[in-house]
């Protein structure tokens, strides 16, 4: 089975945690892209009043199936939010920010009761910190907040050629073993000039839905 195929197999997991009549928020990346795409192959908008997006690609998607996009000033507490991760461990401890979108994704995860994740087999890890841990920053402080994580023994390098939809920039900080992710997100939100850190361990996914080859697991 191709990490394609797991991706969707876990999308189509979470339809099910839809609540119809309830403002759903949605994440960002192909996982969810999947997601997206379900809902409207299986025409379930009408349950569906509306959605707060994640980022300015997922709100295209959300307005090309019909969903409409709200804004969370006006939704207050979301019932559940779907959305990827670039890893998780077996304590539903999240590495994301692969998107860009991290910022308004761990809002949006925060605003909900709970956090739905999807991902294919290849997300799940012992410890966090192979893919490379993002942090967005405001442009001004690139080279303190860089050099503030090479001191708490990373090798941060800035991501070329992107801008997020906040117009900030992204360090991706390779050479960090995460033992303790709680601590160190923590740690590298209180450097200033940092807007958000890719870990969502303070406030982990409350499921996690992963697509595999043996079938479709889901951990709680
Ligand atoms: C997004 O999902 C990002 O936080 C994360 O990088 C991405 C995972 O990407 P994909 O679903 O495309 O594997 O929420």
């Amino acid at each position: 089975m191709s990490a394609d195929t797991a991706k969707r197999q876990a999308a189509e997991a979470a339809l099910a945690y839809i609540e119809p009549g309830e403002v759903l928020g949605v994440g960002t990346g192909s996982t969810v892209n999947h997601f997206i795409d379900l809902i409207a192959e299986k025409r379930l908008q009408a349950d569906i009043p509306g959605a707060v997006s994640s980022s300015e690609a997922t709100t295209q998607r959300l307005h090309k199936i019909g969903v409409r996009v709200l804004d969370l000033n006006d939704t207050g507490t979301l019932s559940i939010y779907v959305d990827g991760a670039d890893e998780a461990n077996a304590h539903l401890q999240l590495i994301k920010g692969g998107g860009a979108a991290l910022t308004r994704e761990k809002i949006v995860a925060a605003a909900s009761r709970k956090f739905v994740c999807i991902v294919d087999e290849s997300k799940r890890v012992g410890v966090l910190g192979k893919f490379p841990l993002p942090v967005e920053v405001i442009p001004m402080a690139r080279s303190y907040v860089g050099r503030q994580l090479t001191a708490l023994g990373g090798h941060p390098y800035l991501r070329e050629g992107v801008t997020t939809d906040n117009g900030n920039l992204i360090l991706d900080v390779r050479g960090l073993d995460i033992v303790d992710p709680v601590a160190l997100e923590s740690r590298i939100n209180a450097i200033a000039g940092v807007v958000t850190v890719g870990l969502f361990a303070q406030r982990p996914a409350d499921v996690l839905i992963v697509g595999s080859p043996g079938g479709t697991q889901i951990i709680d």
